[in-house]
């Protein structure tokens, strides 16, 4: 069977993943790293790197052929790709730390790599390693061009905010009080914003804009507008995948219920829960055991979260639709970049 385009251009990212990890692999080499810590950290980069959906990767890539058109030349295609593996680098770096702080067991498809025979704590090292290396490579490739800084404060900025998110979304998720009235859709919202929607959907565009040359400030602002509700939207999903996808299918075991997690699914409950499935929610929500996971399960059936789900998920399609359909133009960006990356997530299941 013929390979389709699609295929071909993820095989040919693929690729460009194997150029990086030499690169960074030489700078090891570079400061006279001893053999244990080179074969280490080759590890570090083969376990917990490319084993994803290279959604973000690709959207950068995919972005660019969007805004460049028939123009793009393969330097821009071999640049462009590089962005994108330093997206999945930073990817990386926030997965391998928040599986620790998540107590998560496995990670697409494998054990979480904490979890691996002698990694443990050393994994908080190596996470900072995989973000180091975002760094190393930019410097190696894009310094020559003149939105060196740009990238630089956008990855920082990004970073940034996306730790901003995630400390919000720990401190709402205390491991030993269960408090379910510190939640709100309006703190979820908030929370995923800022953890998911910035890093996820905000980074890969406005990269490649950078790379197209996209000066107007107005042109990164009106992609904003549209990436973090498209962001928020993917962030629900995976609230919904924690509790209702198949771990064989999206590579990892929910533990939301256990974690005391403000995820979209309990805001829902709580928001239609009767008094006695209130009670039900605040004795078993947060508890470190499957019969209490299962009460919190039973309670969500019973309030038919899974059909307000997809009610919310088709109403959101749409609303996101109309938001793009909007979109001016002439500020310097184009509709289809962002009809693409909604294709890549509308009703996804991993
Ligand atoms: C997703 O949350 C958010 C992140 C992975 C960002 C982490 C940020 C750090 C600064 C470490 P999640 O816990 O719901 O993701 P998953 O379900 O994949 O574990
Ligand atoms: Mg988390
Ligand atoms: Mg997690
Ligand atoms: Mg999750």
């Amino acid at each position: 069977m013929a390979i389709t385009k699609k295929e071909e251009n993820r095989q040919a990212f693929l690729d460009v993943f194997k150029v990086l990890k030499a690169d960074i692999l030489n700078e090891l080499r570079k400061n006279n790293m001893p053999e244990d810590a080179y074969k280490w950290t080759e590890e570090n980069l083969e376990y917990n790197v490319p084993g994803g959906k290279l959604n973000r990767g690709l959207s950068v890539v995919d972005t660019l052929r969007i805004l460049k058109g028939d123009s793009i030349t393969e330097e821009e295609i071999f640049n462009a790709s590089i962005l994108g593996w330093l997206v999945e680098l930073l990817q990386a770096f926030f997965l391998v730390s928040d599986d620790m702080m998540d107590a998560s067991i496995t990670r697409r498809g494998q054990p979480c790599w904490y979890r691996k025979n002698g990694v443990g704590l050393i994994a908080i090292n190596d996470s900072f390693i995989l973000e180091g290396a975002i760094y190393v490579l930019l410097k190696k490739y894009f310094k020559k061009f003149d939105y060196y800084v740009d990238l630089l404060e956008l990855f920082h900025e990004v970073s940034f905010q996306t730790e901003l998110g995630q400390l919000c979304d720990l401190i709402t998720a205390p491991e030993d009080n269960v408090d379910l009235s510190k939640f709100s859709i309006a703190k979820h919202k908030f929370i995923v914003i800022y953890k998911t929607a910035f890093y996820s959907f905000y980074l890969p565009v406005a990269l490649a804009m950078h790379m197209a040359g996209v000066k107007n400030e107005e042109a990164y602002n009106k992609s904003r507008d549209i990436l973090i509700p498209l962001g928020e939207y993917f962030q629900i999903q995976d609230d919904y995948l924690d509790c209702y996808g198949a771990p064989e299918v999206i590579g990892k075991i929910g533990t939301d219920i256990m974690d005391n997690k403000c995820s979209w699914l309990i805001n829902q409950a709580l928001f239609k829960a009767n008094p006695e499935q209130r009670a039900v929610l605040e004795a078993n929500y947060g508890q470190k055991n499957s019969e209490s996971e299962a009460k919190v399960k039973k309670v969500f059936l019973d309030l038919g979260i899974e059909k307000i789900y997809k009610d919310y998920e088709e109403k959101s399609h749409k609303e996101l639709s109309d938001l793009i359909s909007q979109l001016d133009e002439s500020v310097g960006v184009k509709k289809a970049v962002f009809i693409e990356f909604m294709d890549k997530i509308y009703k996804r299941t991993k």
